[in-house]
């Protein structure tokens, strides 16, 4: 029961002293709105608490709050809580497995069971919603404040791609009107969300001018180390331009395929209905059942992602 973990992981963090958060590499704005949220909520229950958040800095996220330098020998006593992050080797900061105390938080399927107590709720839209769950379920024991309903409700909309993506529930929308209720701009955070560079902007138009579309419906672009100096961009950057394929008519999958400096090639890979994790896995990475992530190492490979995306279609037409 998830009401019971609840209940656990609030005993957990009433009792701990210091307690380190954690997220996933590349952090998108639901790691981050889950791990400062939590912090945010924590910091004004208990203030005698050290709460910390610790992982890479993003720039172009900096709206949602900076990290902590942790040293390491705080680890021996502290709770940590990661957030957003399947997998162990996706984790940022390995010193999570210094701590006294491992909890996870996610939304993910949960592939890699990692964690002292582990809060799982696949059902879930974001990691965000999951820690507003928690902070509406205890009331007055774990407050929401309104720092912590901002951060909350942008990895929401993040996540969502602002309420448009099937894992978006009548409970999702509950729990963003909620947010709501507090003293923050939603709407700034919209517009904040919905701002690209330059660099992404110019970016998005090679994006849709070159994806290639076959008569199943998949859609595919590549972007080489020449594409990316072009725009001067850089991996990160090419997040933003994931969802633009699936807005094109008759798209069902899709992938985006970033070549990387050292060689090969990351794969970003959606879907509007054929479960595609599993051809993730396949090429070592998983992930959502819509959205996943992968690795393939030449153009060869590309292909055969693209041709398993065409037996996934077919398959997913059939059924
Ligand atoms: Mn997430």
């Amino acid at each position: 029961m998830l009401t019971e973990l609840y209940e656990q992981i609030y005993e957990k963090i009433k009792q701990s002293n210091p307690i380190i958060i954690h997220r996933h590499v590349r952090p998108d704005p639901d790691a981050l709105g889950s791990q400062r949220g939590l912090a945010a909520i924590i910091r004004q229950q208990f203030p005698e608490k050290n709460v910390y958040t610790v992982g890479e800095e993003v720039a172009s996220l900096s709206y949602m709050g900076t990290m902590d330098n942790v040293p390491t020998d705080l680890y021996e006593e502290a709770l940590v809580i990661v957030v957003d992050t399947a997998n162990r080797p996706r984790i940022d900061d390995k010193r999570y497995s210094k701590g006294s105390y491992l909890i996870k938080i996610d939304h993910h399927p949960n592939d890699d069971q990692y964690g002292d107590i582990s809060l799982v709720n696949d059902q879930a839209s974001s990691c965000s919603e999951i820690v507003s769950d928690l902070s509406f379920y205890l009331k007055d024991r774990f407050s929401m404040n309104d720092e912590a309903a901002r951060l909350l409700y942008a990895g929401i909309v993040g996540d969502t791609g602002r309420f448009l993506y099937p894992a978006t529930s009548a409970h999702t929308m509950r729990t963003a009107a909620q947010l709501m209720e507090y003293d923050f701009s939603a709407s700034e955070i919209g517009q904040l969300m919905n701002t690209h560079s330059k660099k992404v902007a110019h970016l998005s138009g090679f994006v849709l001018q070159n994806v290639e579309i076959n008569d199943l419906g998949v859609a595919h672009v590549i972007l080489t180390q020449e594409v990316l100096e072009q725009f001067d961009a850089e991996d990160d950057d090419t997040a933003q331009v994931v969802p633009l394929p699936g807005t094109i008519e008759g798209v069902i999958c899709w992938g985006v395929f970033v070549q990387q400096t050292h060689g090969g090639y990351r794969c970003r890979l959606r879907s509007k209905g054929p479960v595609i994790n599993e051809v993730a896995k396949r090429h070592g990475g998983g992930g959502h059942p819509l959205a996943s992530g992968a690795n393939a190492k030449d153009m060869d490979e590309i292909k055969e992602i693209i041709k398993e995306f065409d037996e996934a279609i077919m398959e997913w037409n059939d059924a």
